[in-house]
């Protein structure tokens, strides 16, 4: 059988209205460590802390962790939601880096911003040994890019711990990612992975309301798929599972303004504004006050006012 025809079923990201009557709001309830993740009525914010000498975006500029604590405390006033963590480079073509060395720089962080915020803290891994320290040392959620694929020890820690996890999806790893994406239904074969892992979790004994998905724009795709997947966002926020969308300036937006990473603002909010309106549930950004002014915006469109009656 052709690889189509196994997803003829599925939908593809035209046969969805977007119009705003036909968006999705499900109310899901998160429990983490540190507060409740209440959805459905607002857009949640992530906000981004690289802890890596060679993050695609600020090119290592919070390598110190004490400034990585400060980045981290100016992000949650600014209006951040939650705040994610990470000392790995996920940029496409970083060399990976040990977990001695990852731990080394992200748990000063972890450390020295659960002293400080009350905000959700993500541990962006998917070492499990990240991960524990991580949890350890106070972050609630763990971010996981390979959807629980690379470490198998990752499924039984999540499991264990209780704690909410992000499945992204990814074609590929982040070194060779980005070689030659190929995907006969982009949108159908990422619902079909995400659907896949969100069993490999609750095999694993990860509880169904700890499980937030993501179709990892950027990550082993294309300009097109990237758009296709933003385009067809309704499907995957209609899984059943928080759905989570980081394209805060990747390279997709790039490509079409012709912009370096540090010009991809607009770009940035534009794709912000697509996934609210797409049923998105947390927004993943490293422009935050921006991006919250806009989802701010965007939410009262899509929700009404904060309190007015629906
Ligand atoms: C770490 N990281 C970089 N981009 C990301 C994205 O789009 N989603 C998630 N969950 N993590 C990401």
């Amino acid at each position: 059988m052709s690889e189509a025809k196994v997803h003829s079923a599925k939908p593809s990201a035209n046969d969805f209205d977007v119009g705003l009557q036909s968006l999705p709001a499900d109310d899901y309830v998160i429990k983490t460590r540190h507060g409740t993740m209440a959805f459905g009525r607002r857009t949640w914010l992530m906000g981004v802390i690289n802890v890596t000498p060679d993050s695609f975006y600020d090119g290592g500029k919070r390598f110190d962790p004490a400034k990585a604590v400060a980045d981290g405390i100016g992000l949650v006033e600014a209006g951040a939601d939650m705040i994610d963590i990470g000392g790995e480079s996920t940029r496409p073509g970083a060399p990976p880096v040990s977990a001695e060395e990852e731990l080394q720089r992200v748990l000063p962080v972890v450390q020295g911003l659960r002293r400080m915020v009350k905000v959700p803290i993500s541990i962006d891994t998917y070492k499990a040994r990240v991960a524990r320290a991580a949890l350890t040392a106070g972050a609630d959620i763990v971010n996981d890019i390979s959807a629980l694929r690379f470490d198998p020890e990752m499924a039984v820690l999540v499991a264990a711990e209780r704690v909410p996890v992000v499945l992204m999806h990814m074609q590929g790893k982040p070194q060779t990612m980005q070689a030659e994406p190929r995907y006969s239904n982009v949108l159908g074969e990422v619902q079909d992975f995400l659907e896949a892992q969100i069993g490999v979790a609750l095999e694993a004994g990860v509880e169904r309301e700890n499980i937030i998905v993501d179709p990892g724009i950027g990550f082993g795709k294309t300009l097109d798929h990237n758009l296709i997947l933003l385009r067809g966002l309704p499907a995957l926020a209609s899984m059943g599972h928080p759905l989570l969308v980081g394209a805060s300036r990747k390279a997709f937006i790039g490509k079409i303004l012709d912009a370096k990473p540090d010009e991809r603002l607009e770009g940035s909010l534009a794709a912000a504004v697509a996934a609210v309106f797409g049923g998105a549930h947390i927004i993943r950004a490293h422009d935050v006050k921006e991006t919250c002014r806009v989802v701010r915006v965007a939410d009262a469109i899509r929700f009404g006012m904060p309190g007015a009656p629906r």
